[in-house]
């Protein structure tokens, strides 16, 4: 598919706003769905709507089927080893809740310590604030340096036999650091301590094994890569797994109930309680086929050109400060103008029909970390071009002009 083609999957992106032409550049919030994602939505509510798991009729039959065949394309999307290996989520906070909570009660004590990092969203934060408060064990942080990249060494210093649990991002949500999440697993392993990856900025952008990476966890939206919001995807190793109680109590999670006793059920259900968003879970395998198709290579190269022009062009405008400026960088790009609040930039870029994030992202720490209170970020996604860029580059120019 050539740019224009992939542009022409996304309808939403021919608008105009407020009298200009769109430029969407808050894909790390979320991204656009193409047409095959809406169709499928579409397509289950308008023919096959029914509950899964439970009924021998017909249409029950269907949406089980499709439910679980898109379960087998996110297997092979991330190559666990087992299908029941995926867990199907509300999002990658409902993924962590549920680590945090299920492994924090089986597996964390007194005393027992959690690694995060400063660059961590809010989501990889405060579950683990809250279950290590429960359980008095400790949160411990990897700092940072002035480039938003982790000090692998102070990393190898938190770890020891107290680490139960090291849970970080692979890529940055505030300024696209990518961190050496692999290097990282490995060390983590050595002291025998299990590591969780939110891929939540990862997966729309590079191609994930989790064998590979040997991760015990790894959880991601649907929303952030192209498929629908309110669902997302917990991988974890079997073993883990089965280790671990149940998350939630409910239907589909049981094997028999009775009111002395509750028996579980086997993976993946025992972690998937109640009627789910089977519409968003069903819509999730076209986004994974979406990507496929437009390939990891276009995607990759797309992004590094868009990311590489960008950060050249916004250097050069002065009073522009790059929040972020690791070598090793996902398509996300956080800054701030001297004498002016992002949130008064962003405004203007709004007038000018391009969309971009303003504030903490939910970096609240990292925005302490930096003495700022929020930053400007553009994320890219394929579907971005440098024609985009450059109108962007202008509008921040005319917003300059304006604020000063
Ligand atoms: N982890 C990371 C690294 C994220 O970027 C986000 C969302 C989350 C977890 C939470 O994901 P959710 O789908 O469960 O909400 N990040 C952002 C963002 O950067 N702007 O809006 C949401």
């Amino acid at each position: 598919m050539t740019l224009a083609e992939i542009r022409k999957q996304f309808p939403i992106l021919e608008q105009q706003v407020n009298g200009k032409p769109l430029i969407y550049f808050d894909n790390g919030a979320t991204a656009q769905k193409p047409l095959a994602v809406i169709h499928s939505i579409d397509d289950y509510y308008q023919k096959y709507n029914s509950n899964i798991h439970r009924g021998v009729h017909h249409l029950s039959q269907l949406a089980t089927n499709r439910y679980e065949e898109s379960r087998d394309i996110l297997q092979k999307f991330v190559n666990a080893r087992k299908n029941y290996e995926i867990i199907f989520t509300a999002g990658t906070t409902g993924g962590i809740n549920l680590v945090a909570s299920s492994f924090g009660k089986k597996f964390l004590d007194k005393g027992d310590e959690v690694i995060i990092s400063a660059m961590e969203h809010h989501s990889n934060i405060v579950p683990w604030q809250m279950i290590c408060e429960e359980r008095g064990a400790n949160l411990r942080v990897i700092p940072i340096n002035d480039k938003g990249e982790l000090i692998y060494e102070e990393y190898i210093k938190l770890l020891s036999h107290r680490t139960k649990l090291v849970a970080i991002t692979h890529i940055s949500n505030t300024m696209g650091t990518i961190n050496p999440v692999r290097k990282m697993i490995v060390n983590a392993h050595e002291i025998g301590a299990k590591v969780l990856i939110d891929a939540a900025q990862s997966v729309p952008h590079m191609k994930l094994d989790v064998q590979e990476l040997d991760c015990d966890f790894l959880v991601f939206s649907a929303h952030k890569m192209f498929g629908p919001t309110g669902v997302g995807v917990l991988y974890g190793k079997e073993e883990l797994l089965n280790e671990m109680p149940p998350y939630q109590g409910g239907g589909d999670m049981i094997k028999e109930v009775t009111f002395e006793k509750t028996t579980y059920n086997c993976l993946p259900h025992k972690f998937e309680a109640g009627t789910p968003n089977i519409a968003g879970g069903i819509a999730t395998a076209e986004a994974v086929k979406f990507m496929n198709e437009v390939g990891f290579d276009f995607i990759e190269h797309q992004e590094h050109e868009l990311l590489t022009y960008a950060t050249k062009r916004l250097s050069e405008i002065e009073g522009v400060r790059i929040i972020g400026t690791s070598s090793n960088k996902a398509s996300v790009i956080s800054f701030v103008v001297a004498g002016t609040h992002p949130f008064d930039v962003g405004t203007l870029l709004d007038q000018m029909g391009i969309a971009v994030r303003t504030g903490h992202h939910c970096t609240q720490p990292l925005m302490n970390f930096f003495g700022i209170p929020g930053t400007i970020r553009a994320s890219f996604a394929f579907y971005n071009t440098k024609e985009e860029v450059d109108v962007f580059i202008a509008a921040i120019k005319k917003a300059i002009m304006m604020l000063s």
